[in-house]
Protein backbone atom coordinates (compact mmCIF):
# COMPACT_ATOMS: atom_id res chain seq x y z
CA UNK A 1 0.00 0.00 0.00
CA UNK A 2 1.33 3.17 -1.08
CA UNK A 3 2.14 4.95 2.64
CA UNK A 4 0.03 8.23 1.66
CA UNK A 5 -3.35 6.31 1.08
CA UNK A 6 -2.73 4.81 4.64
CA UNK A 7 -2.07 8.00 6.35
CA UNK A 8 -4.78 9.87 4.34
CA UNK A 9 -7.22 6.30 5.81
CA UNK A 10 -6.14 7.77 9.35
CA UNK A 11 -6.53 11.49 8.63
CA UNK A 12 -9.72 11.59 6.19
CA UNK A 13 -12.13 11.73 8.90
CA UNK A 14 -10.19 15.15 10.54
CA UNK A 15 -9.87 17.00 7.17
CA UNK A 16 -11.20 20.21 8.85
CA UNK A 17 -8.88 19.67 12.22
CA UNK A 18 -5.55 21.09 12.51
CA UNK A 19 -2.35 19.42 11.12
CA UNK A 20 0.49 21.41 10.86
CA UNK A 21 0.31 24.28 13.50
CA UNK A 22 3.58 26.81 11.93
CA UNK A 23 5.46 28.43 14.95
CA UNK A 24 8.01 31.31 14.26
CA UNK A 25 10.90 30.56 16.62
CA UNK A 26 11.19 33.79 18.25
CA UNK A 27 8.06 34.66 19.61
CA UNK A 28 6.12 31.11 18.84
CA UNK A 29 3.57 33.28 17.64
CA UNK A 30 3.08 32.00 13.53
CA UNK A 31 0.87 31.44 10.69
CA UNK A 32 -2.80 30.03 10.07
CA UNK A 33 -2.52 26.46 11.41
CA UNK A 34 -3.33 23.96 8.14
CA UNK A 35 -6.00 21.87 8.63
CA UNK A 36 -5.40 18.46 7.07
CA UNK A 37 -7.50 18.80 4.19
CA UNK A 38 -4.96 22.05 3.25
CA UNK A 39 -2.11 19.16 3.39
CA UNK A 40 -4.24 16.74 1.03
CA UNK A 41 -4.96 19.55 -1.28
CA UNK A 42 -1.45 20.90 -0.84
CA UNK A 43 0.15 17.70 -1.61
CA UNK A 44 -2.48 16.44 -4.49
CA UNK A 45 -1.38 20.48 -6.17
CA UNK A 46 2.53 19.10 -5.68
CA UNK A 47 1.73 15.63 -7.36
CA UNK A 48 0.24 17.13 -10.08
CA UNK A 49 3.46 19.66 -10.87
CA UNK A 50 5.88 16.81 -9.97
CA UNK A 51 3.75 14.50 -12.68
CA UNK A 52 3.61 17.11 -15.11
CA UNK A 53 7.89 17.66 -14.34
CA UNK A 54 7.90 14.23 -15.52
CA UNK A 55 8.21 12.22 -12.50
CA UNK A 56 6.79 8.72 -13.19
CA UNK A 57 6.58 6.09 -10.36
CA UNK A 58 9.84 4.81 -9.27
CA UNK A 59 11.74 8.60 -9.81
CA UNK A 60 14.23 10.02 -7.76
CA UNK A 61 12.84 13.98 -6.28
CA UNK A 62 15.86 15.13 -4.70
CA UNK A 63 15.06 17.91 -2.12
CA UNK A 64 16.81 20.25 0.16
CA UNK A 65 14.23 23.04 1.46
CA UNK A 66 14.17 24.98 4.54
CA UNK A 67 11.55 23.25 6.85
CA UNK A 68 7.96 24.46 6.16
CA UNK A 69 4.23 23.30 5.96
CA UNK A 70 4.94 23.36 2.06
CA UNK A 71 7.81 21.04 2.44
CA UNK A 72 5.83 18.28 4.12
CA UNK A 73 3.08 18.83 1.25
CA UNK A 74 6.08 18.31 -0.67
CA UNK A 75 7.26 15.14 0.76
CA UNK A 76 3.84 13.76 0.85
CA UNK A 77 3.18 14.66 -3.03
CA UNK A 78 6.06 12.76 -3.61
CA UNK A 79 4.78 9.61 -2.14
CA UNK A 80 1.26 10.38 -3.62
CA UNK A 81 2.56 10.20 -7.19
CA UNK A 82 4.70 7.41 -6.43
CA UNK A 83 8.40 9.21 -6.88
CA UNK A 84 10.95 8.50 -4.41
CA UNK A 85 11.82 11.21 -1.81
CA UNK A 86 15.59 12.36 -1.41
CA UNK A 87 15.78 14.73 1.34
CA UNK A 88 19.25 16.49 2.16
CA UNK A 89 20.26 18.19 5.08
CA UNK A 90 19.77 22.17 4.18
CA UNK A 91 23.25 22.53 6.01
CA UNK A 92 25.33 20.32 3.03
CA UNK A 93 27.60 22.58 0.30
CA UNK A 94 26.93 22.55 -3.28
CA UNK A 95 29.74 19.83 -3.58
CA UNK A 96 28.22 17.59 -1.56
CA UNK A 97 24.51 18.36 -3.53
CA UNK A 98 26.19 17.93 -6.07
CA UNK A 99 27.75 13.74 -5.50
CA UNK A 100 23.98 13.52 -4.39
CA UNK A 101 22.45 14.82 -7.67
CA UNK A 102 24.97 12.64 -9.26
CA UNK A 103 24.17 9.41 -7.39
CA UNK A 104 20.62 9.57 -7.31
CA UNK A 105 20.21 11.27 -10.86
CA UNK A 106 16.56 12.96 -9.80
CA UNK A 107 13.77 14.02 -12.36
CA UNK A 108 13.27 16.84 -10.57
CA UNK A 109 15.45 18.81 -8.00
CA UNK A 110 13.73 20.93 -5.60
CA UNK A 111 15.84 23.63 -3.71
CA UNK A 112 15.32 26.38 -1.48
CA UNK A 113 13.66 28.85 -0.09
CA UNK A 114 13.64 30.46 -4.06
CA UNK A 115 15.06 28.38 -6.96
CA UNK A 116 18.46 27.34 -6.75
CA UNK A 117 19.71 26.46 -10.19
CA UNK A 118 16.28 27.08 -11.87
CA UNK A 119 15.52 26.28 -14.84
CA UNK A 120 16.66 23.34 -15.55
CA UNK A 121 18.09 22.56 -19.01
CA UNK A 122 19.11 19.54 -21.12
CA UNK A 123 18.83 16.39 -19.96
CA UNK A 124 19.81 16.90 -16.57
CA UNK A 125 17.01 16.86 -13.51
CA UNK A 126 14.21 19.75 -13.45
CA UNK A 127 15.78 22.43 -11.00
CA UNK A 128 12.96 24.34 -9.30
CA UNK A 129 12.63 26.49 -6.21
CA UNK A 130 10.44 25.15 -3.65
CA UNK A 131 8.46 28.79 -4.20
CA UNK A 132 8.17 28.89 -7.64
CA UNK A 133 7.32 25.19 -7.60
CA UNK A 134 4.30 25.87 -4.88
CA UNK A 135 3.07 28.68 -6.80
CA UNK A 136 2.79 26.49 -9.83
CA UNK A 137 0.94 23.94 -8.62
CA UNK A 138 -1.04 26.96 -7.24
CA UNK A 139 -2.48 27.41 -10.49
CA UNK A 140 -3.88 23.82 -11.15
CA UNK A 141 -6.49 21.90 -9.88
CA UNK A 142 -5.24 19.14 -7.74
CA UNK A 143 -4.23 16.01 -9.08
CA UNK A 144 -6.32 13.43 -6.19
CA UNK A 145 -5.03 10.48 -7.96
CA UNK A 146 -2.52 8.27 -5.25
CA UNK A 147 -0.17 5.88 -6.92
CA UNK A 148 -0.72 2.33 -6.02
CA UNK A 149 2.72 1.05 -4.84
CA UNK A 150 3.93 -2.58 -3.83
CA UNK A 151 5.49 -3.40 -0.50
CA UNK A 152 8.90 -3.09 -1.50
CA UNK A 153 8.80 -0.10 -3.82
CA UNK A 154 10.80 2.91 -2.73
CA UNK A 155 9.42 5.77 -1.39
CA UNK A 156 12.59 7.39 -0.22
CA UNK A 157 16.62 7.21 -0.24
CA UNK A 158 18.22 8.74 2.60
CA UNK A 159 22.29 9.35 2.89
CA UNK A 160 23.98 8.26 5.50
CA UNK A 161 27.80 8.61 5.12
CA UNK A 162 29.54 5.59 5.87
CA UNK A 163 33.05 4.79 6.95
CA UNK A 164 35.01 4.73 3.26
CA UNK A 165 34.11 8.38 3.30
CA UNK A 166 31.16 8.18 0.34
CA UNK A 167 27.35 8.55 1.30
CA UNK A 168 25.35 5.64 0.65
CA UNK A 169 21.46 5.64 -0.09
CA UNK A 170 19.71 3.40 2.43
CA UNK A 171 16.88 2.80 0.20
CA UNK A 172 13.61 3.00 2.34
CA UNK A 173 9.97 0.77 1.00
CA UNK A 174 6.81 1.70 1.73
CA UNK A 175 5.79 -1.01 3.83
CA UNK A 176 9.40 -0.15 6.01
CA UNK A 177 7.57 3.09 6.97
CA UNK A 178 4.14 2.11 7.49
CA UNK A 179 4.92 -0.73 9.87
CA UNK A 180 7.45 1.31 11.96
CA UNK A 181 4.96 4.29 11.84
CA UNK A 182 2.03 1.76 12.93
CA UNK A 183 4.49 0.06 15.50
CA UNK A 184 5.30 3.67 16.81
CA UNK A 185 1.83 4.71 16.73
CA UNK A 186 0.78 1.51 18.65
CA UNK A 187 3.68 1.51 21.29
CA UNK A 188 3.25 4.76 22.19
CA UNK A 189 0.72 4.95 22.93
CA UNK A 190 -1.17 7.84 20.46
CA UNK A 191 -4.74 8.51 21.41
CA UNK A 192 -7.17 11.42 20.25
CA UNK A 193 -6.40 14.86 21.05
CA UNK A 194 -2.31 14.31 21.66
CA UNK A 195 -0.19 17.52 19.69
CA UNK A 196 3.16 16.92 18.59
CA UNK A 197 5.74 19.63 19.53
CA UNK A 198 8.00 19.12 17.01
CA UNK A 199 10.80 20.80 16.80
CA UNK A 200 13.33 18.87 14.76
CA UNK A 201 15.03 19.14 11.05
CA UNK A 202 12.83 16.98 8.44
CA UNK A 203 15.53 15.97 6.30
CA UNK A 204 16.00 13.15 8.60
CA UNK A 205 14.13 9.75 9.90
CA UNK A 206 13.59 11.47 13.23
CA UNK A 207 11.71 14.77 12.63
CA UNK A 208 10.66 13.40 9.15
CA UNK A 209 9.32 9.93 9.83
CA UNK A 210 9.10 9.06 13.46
CA UNK A 211 7.87 12.81 14.59
CA UNK A 212 5.24 13.44 11.35
CA UNK A 213 4.02 10.03 10.49
CA UNK A 214 2.88 8.56 14.27
CA UNK A 215 1.15 12.67 14.34
CA UNK A 216 -0.43 12.26 11.05
CA UNK A 217 -1.77 8.78 11.56
CA UNK A 218 -3.33 9.94 14.48
CA UNK A 219 -4.93 13.36 13.13
CA UNK A 220 -2.85 15.14 15.48
CA UNK A 221 -1.84 18.94 15.63
CA UNK A 222 1.73 19.44 14.85
CA UNK A 223 2.88 22.51 16.26
CA UNK A 224 5.90 23.17 13.92
CA UNK A 225 8.62 24.70 14.89
CA UNK A 226 11.11 25.83 12.50
CA UNK A 227 14.22 24.76 14.41
CA UNK A 228 14.80 24.20 18.02
CA UNK A 229 15.47 27.00 20.22
CA UNK A 230 14.57 26.11 23.82
CA UNK A 231 12.51 29.38 24.84
CA UNK A 232 10.11 28.63 22.18
CA UNK A 233 10.04 25.17 22.71
CA UNK A 234 9.39 25.91 26.40
CA UNK A 235 6.55 28.37 25.73
CA UNK A 236 4.96 25.81 23.46
CA UNK A 237 4.92 22.95 26.19
CA UNK A 238 1.29 23.95 27.16
CA UNK A 239 -0.36 23.42 24.27
CA UNK A 240 1.41 20.41 23.37
CA UNK A 241 1.16 16.15 24.99
CA UNK A 242 4.36 14.83 22.84
CA UNK A 243 7.56 16.21 22.51
CA UNK A 244 10.52 14.26 20.33
CA UNK A 245 13.72 14.98 20.58
CA UNK A 246 17.99 14.60 20.16
CA UNK A 247 19.35 14.18 23.90
CA UNK A 248 20.58 18.25 23.44
CA UNK A 249 16.97 20.00 23.68
CA UNK A 250 16.68 17.85 26.87
CA UNK A 251 19.65 19.08 28.19
CA UNK A 252 19.05 22.37 26.97
CA UNK A 253 15.63 22.58 28.12
CA UNK A 254 17.12 21.64 31.43
CA UNK A 255 19.46 24.82 30.82
CA UNK A 256 16.61 27.43 30.79
CA UNK A 257 15.96 28.84 34.36
CA UNK A 258 13.35 28.33 36.19
CA UNK A 259 12.47 25.26 34.07
CA UNK A 260 10.64 22.08 35.84
CA UNK A 261 7.54 20.23 36.41
CA UNK A 262 4.90 23.62 35.42
CA UNK A 263 6.25 23.87 32.42
CA UNK A 264 5.61 20.44 31.65
CA UNK A 265 1.82 19.83 32.83
CA UNK A 266 -0.07 18.95 29.75
CA UNK A 267 2.89 16.59 28.57
CA UNK A 268 2.01 13.07 28.60
CA UNK A 269 5.72 11.60 26.92
CA UNK A 270 9.05 13.16 26.16
CA UNK A 271 10.52 11.12 23.42
CA UNK A 272 14.75 11.09 22.91
CA UNK A 273 17.01 9.52 20.67
CA UNK A 274 19.35 9.73 17.42
CA UNK A 275 22.16 9.75 20.17
CA UNK A 276 23.10 8.29 23.72
CA UNK A 277 20.63 9.85 26.52
CA UNK A 278 22.99 10.29 29.58
CA UNK A 279 21.95 8.78 32.87
CA UNK A 280 23.09 12.00 34.11
CA UNK A 281 20.26 14.67 31.84
CA UNK A 282 17.18 11.43 32.21
CA UNK A 283 17.83 12.18 36.10
CA UNK A 284 17.67 15.70 36.23
CA UNK A 285 15.09 15.81 33.72
CA UNK A 286 12.76 13.48 36.34
CA UNK A 287 14.17 14.96 39.53
CA UNK A 288 13.07 18.58 37.31
CA UNK A 289 9.44 17.76 35.79
CA UNK A 290 8.95 13.83 37.09
CA UNK A 291 9.55 12.97 33.74
CA UNK A 292 11.21 9.69 32.89
CA UNK A 293 12.09 10.28 29.77
CA UNK A 294 11.41 7.53 27.19
CA UNK A 295 14.69 6.47 25.12
CA UNK A 296 14.46 4.83 21.68
CA UNK A 297 16.86 3.52 19.10
CA UNK A 298 17.43 3.34 15.62
CA UNK A 299 19.09 4.43 12.53
CA UNK A 300 18.70 4.96 8.78
CA UNK A 301 18.59 1.68 7.53
CA UNK A 302 16.01 0.27 9.71
CA UNK A 303 13.70 3.31 11.31
CA UNK A 304 12.80 2.95 14.65
CA UNK A 305 14.03 -0.75 16.03
CA UNK A 306 13.90 -0.32 20.18
CA UNK A 307 12.17 1.47 22.37
CA UNK A 308 11.67 1.81 26.49
CA UNK A 309 8.65 0.99 26.97
CA UNK A 310 5.16 3.43 28.04
CA UNK A 311 3.89 1.42 30.18
CA UNK A 312 7.00 -0.23 32.29
CA UNK A 313 10.18 0.81 33.36
CA UNK A 314 11.99 2.99 31.40
CA UNK A 315 15.30 2.53 32.89
CA UNK A 316 17.92 4.81 31.82
CA UNK A 317 21.01 4.00 29.75
CA UNK A 318 19.22 1.31 28.38
CA UNK A 319 17.27 1.55 24.68
CA UNK A 320 14.61 -0.92 25.73
CA UNK A 321 12.80 -3.96 23.52
CA UNK A 322 12.50 -4.12 20.23
CA UNK A 323 9.32 -2.80 18.02
CA UNK A 324 6.92 -5.40 17.64
CA UNK A 325 7.86 -7.75 14.62
CA UNK A 326 11.14 -6.67 14.97
CA UNK A 327 14.26 -8.96 16.26
CA UNK A 328 16.99 -8.37 17.41
CA UNK A 329 20.25 -10.74 18.50
CA UNK A 330 23.85 -9.78 19.68
CA UNK A 331 26.79 -11.69 17.72
CA UNK A 332 29.92 -12.41 18.01
CA UNK A 333 32.61 -10.82 14.93
CA UNK A 334 31.69 -14.44 13.31
CA UNK A 335 27.87 -13.85 13.41
CA UNK A 336 27.59 -16.46 15.91
CA UNK A 337 25.22 -15.17 18.83
CA UNK A 338 25.88 -14.53 22.07
CA UNK A 339 24.75 -15.47 25.01
CA UNK A 340 22.54 -12.76 27.28
CA UNK A 341 24.91 -10.16 29.20
CA UNK A 342 27.47 -10.73 26.57
CA UNK A 343 28.73 -7.47 24.63
CA UNK A 344 29.06 -7.55 20.45
CA UNK A 345 27.24 -6.03 17.41
CA UNK A 346 23.62 -5.29 17.28
CA UNK A 347 21.91 -7.57 14.55
CA UNK A 348 18.49 -6.41 13.69
CA UNK A 349 15.84 -8.28 10.94
CA UNK A 350 12.11 -7.34 10.22
CA UNK A 351 9.76 -5.15 8.08
CA UNK A 352 11.53 -2.11 9.24
CA UNK A 353 14.67 -2.97 7.95
CA UNK A 354 15.91 -0.80 4.33
CA UNK A 355 15.93 -2.79 0.64
CA UNK A 356 19.72 -1.92 0.47
CA UNK A 357 22.33 1.13 -0.46
CA UNK A 358 20.74 2.84 -3.70
CA UNK A 359 23.40 1.46 -6.29
CA UNK A 360 25.99 -0.75 -3.82
CA UNK A 361 24.72 -4.30 -3.83
CA UNK A 362 28.02 -5.29 -2.54
CA UNK A 363 28.14 -2.84 0.02
CA UNK A 364 24.39 -3.94 0.70
CA UNK A 365 25.56 -7.65 1.08
CA UNK A 366 28.98 -6.88 3.51
CA UNK A 367 26.48 -5.84 5.99
CA UNK A 368 23.74 -8.28 5.62
CA UNK A 369 23.93 -12.02 7.23
CA UNK A 370 22.80 -15.22 4.93
CA UNK A 371 19.82 -15.27 6.97
CA UNK A 372 18.35 -11.85 6.60
CA UNK A 373 19.73 -10.10 9.55
CA UNK A 374 21.66 -6.80 9.37
CA UNK A 375 24.64 -5.60 11.12
CA UNK A 376 23.87 -1.98 12.52
CA UNK A 377 27.60 -1.39 14.00
CA UNK A 378 26.39 -0.75 17.05
CA UNK A 379 27.51 -3.11 20.32
CA UNK A 380 25.64 -4.00 22.65
CA UNK A 381 24.31 -6.61 25.15
CA UNK A 382 21.07 -8.00 26.08
CA UNK A 383 19.52 -8.90 29.20
CA UNK A 384 17.34 -12.04 30.40
CA UNK A 385 13.97 -9.99 29.44
CA UNK A 386 15.59 -8.75 26.46
CA UNK A 387 15.88 -5.59 26.90
CA UNK A 388 19.18 -3.57 24.51
CA UNK A 389 21.48 -1.62 26.11
CA UNK A 390 24.10 -0.04 23.66
CA UNK A 391 27.82 0.21 25.39
CA UNK A 392 29.16 1.86 21.85
CA UNK A 393 29.98 1.92 18.39
CA UNK A 394 31.99 -0.87 16.84
CA UNK A 395 31.58 1.86 13.60
CA UNK A 396 33.84 5.22 13.61
CA UNK A 397 30.94 7.37 13.85
CA UNK A 398 30.69 10.70 15.48
CA UNK A 399 27.65 12.02 16.54
CA UNK A 400 27.13 15.59 17.27
CA UNK A 401 23.81 16.79 18.14
CA UNK A 402 22.51 14.40 16.77
CA UNK A 403 23.80 14.84 13.50
CA UNK A 404 26.21 11.96 12.39
CA UNK A 405 29.78 12.61 11.08
CA UNK A 406 31.94 9.96 9.68
CA UNK A 407 35.88 11.28 10.67
CA UNK A 408 36.89 10.18 7.17
CA UNK A 409 35.21 12.10 5.50
CA UNK A 410 36.30 15.16 7.09
CA UNK A 411 39.88 13.49 7.20
CA UNK A 412 39.72 13.62 3.12
CA UNK A 413 38.55 17.13 3.32
CA UNK A 414 41.70 18.09 5.64
CA UNK A 415 43.91 16.02 3.64
CA UNK A 416 43.50 17.89 0.73
CA UNK A 417 44.63 21.48 2.60
CA UNK A 418 47.94 22.51 1.39
CA UNK A 419 50.18 21.70 4.06
CA UNK A 420 48.26 18.85 5.53
CA UNK A 421 50.45 16.00 5.64
CA UNK A 422 47.53 13.54 7.22
CA UNK A 423 44.97 13.74 9.59
CA UNK A 424 42.80 11.72 12.04
CA UNK A 425 39.37 12.88 13.23
CA UNK A 426 37.92 11.78 16.72
CA UNK A 427 34.89 12.70 18.75
CA UNK A 428 35.27 13.90 22.18
CA UNK A 429 32.58 14.53 24.87
CA UNK A 430 30.59 18.16 24.64
CA UNK A 431 28.30 18.97 27.09
CA UNK A 432 25.96 20.22 24.39
CA UNK A 433 25.99 18.51 21.79
CA UNK A 434 26.90 14.91 23.35
CA UNK A 435 30.16 14.68 20.84
CA UNK A 436 32.27 17.56 19.53
CA UNK A 437 34.24 17.07 16.31
CA UNK A 438 38.64 17.47 16.85
CA UNK A 439 41.21 17.35 13.88
CA UNK A 440 44.75 15.70 14.96
CA UNK A 441 46.68 17.23 12.17
CA UNK A 442 50.37 15.86 10.86
CA UNK A 443 52.32 19.19 9.00
CA UNK A 444 54.08 18.80 5.85
CA UNK A 445 56.37 21.55 7.23
CA UNK A 446 54.95 23.88 9.54
CA UNK A 447 51.29 23.93 11.03
CA UNK A 448 48.70 25.67 9.04
CA UNK A 449 46.36 28.27 10.65
CA UNK A 450 43.05 27.80 11.53
CA UNK A 451 41.65 30.06 9.89
CA UNK A 452 42.96 28.69 6.82
CA UNK A 453 41.83 25.42 7.20
CA UNK A 454 38.26 26.27 8.04
CA UNK A 455 37.92 28.24 4.70
CA UNK A 456 39.08 25.07 2.62
CA UNK A 457 36.44 23.09 4.90
CA UNK A 458 33.91 25.64 4.36
CA UNK A 459 33.98 25.18 0.05
CA UNK A 460 32.52 21.73 0.45
CA UNK A 461 31.82 20.27 4.21
CA UNK A 462 28.71 21.20 5.73
CA UNK A 463 29.47 22.95 9.19
CA UNK A 464 28.29 20.50 11.45
CA UNK A 465 31.10 18.33 10.43
CA UNK A 466 33.49 20.81 10.83
CA UNK A 467 36.10 20.38 13.50
CA UNK A 468 36.22 23.54 16.22
CA UNK A 469 39.21 22.26 17.76
CA UNK A 470 42.48 21.64 15.82
CA UNK A 471 45.98 19.78 17.35
CA UNK A 472 48.90 19.64 14.94
CA UNK A 473 51.52 16.77 16.00
CA UNK A 474 54.99 15.19 15.06
CA UNK A 475 52.85 11.65 14.07
CA UNK A 476 50.36 9.97 14.85
CA UNK A 477 49.69 7.18 16.90
CA UNK A 478 49.76 4.00 15.18
CA UNK A 479 49.37 0.44 15.81
CA UNK A 480 52.17 -2.71 14.28
CA UNK A 481 49.46 -3.01 11.40
CA UNK A 482 49.66 0.51 10.80
CA UNK A 483 46.71 1.42 11.67
CA UNK A 484 45.83 4.96 13.57
CA UNK A 485 45.12 4.17 17.09
CA UNK A 486 41.92 6.17 17.31
CA UNK A 487 41.57 5.18 20.61
CA UNK A 488 44.72 6.70 21.97
CA UNK A 489 43.85 9.95 20.36
CA UNK A 490 40.30 9.66 22.07
CA UNK A 491 42.02 9.33 25.44
CA UNK A 492 44.57 12.01 25.14
CA UNK A 493 42.26 14.55 23.83
CA UNK A 494 39.04 13.98 26.04
CA UNK A 495 38.89 17.27 27.60
CA UNK A 496 39.36 19.23 24.16
CA UNK A 497 35.83 20.45 24.80
CA UNK A 498 34.85 20.30 28.13
CA UNK A 499 38.54 20.54 30.04
C1 LIG B 1 24.36 23.06 14.50
N1 LIG B 1 25.69 23.13 14.54
C2 LIG B 1 26.16 21.94 14.86
C3 LIG B 1 25.03 21.11 15.01
N2 LIG B 1 23.94 21.84 14.78
N3 LIG B 1 27.41 21.49 15.02
C4 LIG B 1 27.57 20.20 15.33
N4 LIG B 1 26.53 19.36 15.50
C5 LIG B 1 25.25 19.78 15.35
N5 LIG B 1 24.24 18.94 15.51
C6 LIG B 1 26.54 24.31 14.32
C7 LIG B 1 26.20 25.11 13.10
O1 LIG B 1 26.96 24.71 11.99
C8 LIG B 1 26.56 26.50 13.55
O2 LIG B 1 27.94 26.70 13.44
C9 LIG B 1 26.25 26.51 15.01
O3 LIG B 1 26.30 25.14 15.43
C10 LIG B 1 24.90 27.10 15.33
O4 LIG B 1 23.93 26.58 14.41
P1 LIG B 1 22.40 26.48 14.77
O5 LIG B 1 21.65 25.99 13.59
O6 LIG B 1 21.96 27.74 15.43
O7 LIG B 1 22.45 25.31 15.82
P2 LIG B 1 21.38 24.88 16.82
O8 LIG B 1 20.05 25.44 16.49
O9 LIG B 1 21.90 25.15 18.18
O10 LIG B 1 21.29 23.30 16.54
C11 LIG B 1 21.65 22.32 17.44
C12 LIG B 1 20.58 21.25 17.43
C13 LIG B 1 20.39 20.77 15.98
C14 LIG B 1 19.26 21.80 17.95
C15 LIG B 1 21.03 20.12 18.33
O11 LIG B 1 21.62 20.32 15.47
C16 LIG B 1 19.36 19.71 15.82
O12 LIG B 1 18.16 20.00 15.70
N6 LIG B 1 19.76 18.45 15.79
C17 LIG B 1 18.86 17.31 15.53
C18 LIG B 1 19.50 16.35 14.57
C19 LIG B 1 18.55 15.23 14.16
O13 LIG B 1 17.38 15.44 13.87
N7 LIG B 1 19.07 14.01 14.15
C20 LIG B 1 18.24 12.83 13.78
C21 LIG B 1 18.96 12.02 12.75
P3 LIG B 1 28.55 27.88 12.53
O14 LIG B 1 27.95 29.13 13.08
O15 LIG B 1 30.01 27.77 12.73
O16 LIG B 1 28.09 27.54 11.14
S1 LIG B 1 18.04 10.51 12.43
C22 LIG B 1 18.88 9.38 13.36
O17 LIG B 1 19.92 9.66 13.87
C23 LIG B 1 18.32 8.01 13.66
C24 LIG B 1 17.44 7.41 12.63
C25 LIG B 1 17.53 8.10 14.96
O18 LIG B 1 17.69 7.17 15.75
O19 LIG B 1 16.78 9.06 15.09
P1 LIG C 1 21.68 7.42 11.52
O1 LIG C 1 22.50 6.61 10.58
O2 LIG C 1 21.81 8.87 11.34
O3 LIG C 1 20.29 6.98 11.44
O4 LIG C 1 22.24 7.13 12.97
C1 LIG C 1 22.04 5.90 13.54
C2 LIG C 1 22.94 5.72 14.72
O5 LIG C 1 22.60 6.62 15.76
C3 LIG C 1 22.77 4.35 15.33
O6 LIG C 1 23.47 3.35 14.61
C4 LIG C 1 23.32 4.58 16.73
O7 LIG C 1 24.73 4.52 16.73
C5 LIG C 1 22.87 6.01 17.01
N1 LIG C 1 21.68 6.07 17.88
C6 LIG C 1 20.39 6.23 17.54
N2 LIG C 1 19.60 6.23 18.64
C7 LIG C 1 20.42 6.06 19.71
C8 LIG C 1 20.22 5.99 21.12
N3 LIG C 1 19.02 6.10 21.68
N4 LIG C 1 21.32 5.79 21.89
C9 LIG C 1 22.54 5.69 21.35
N5 LIG C 1 22.79 5.77 20.03
C10 LIG C 1 21.75 5.96 19.22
Amino acid sequence: MNLYALLYERFEGALDCPSLAPHGAADGTGDPAWTYRDLDVGSARLAGALRRSGVEPGDRVLVQVPKSAEAVALYLGVLRCGGVYVPLNTACTEREVAFFVSDASPRVVVRGPSGVGEPGSGDGPRAVGIDSLWREASSFDPDPVIEPRADDDLAAICYTSGTTGRSKGAMITHRNLTSNGLALHEIWGFEPGDVLLHALPIFHVHGLFVALHTAFLNASKVLFLPRFDAAAVRRLLPEATVLMGVPTFYSRLLAEPGFGSADCESIRLFVSGSAPLTEAVFGDFQARTGHRILERYGMTEAGMITSNPLCGDRVAGTVGFPLPDVEVRVAGENGVELPAGEVGTLEIRGPNLFRGYWGLPEKTAEEMRGDGFFVTGDLASLDAEGRVTLVGRGKDLIIAGGFNVYPKEVEDRLDEVAGVAESAVIGAPHADLGEGVVAVLVAEEAPVEDDTLRAALDAGLARYKHPRRFYWVGELPRNAMGKVQKNVLRERYRDAYDG
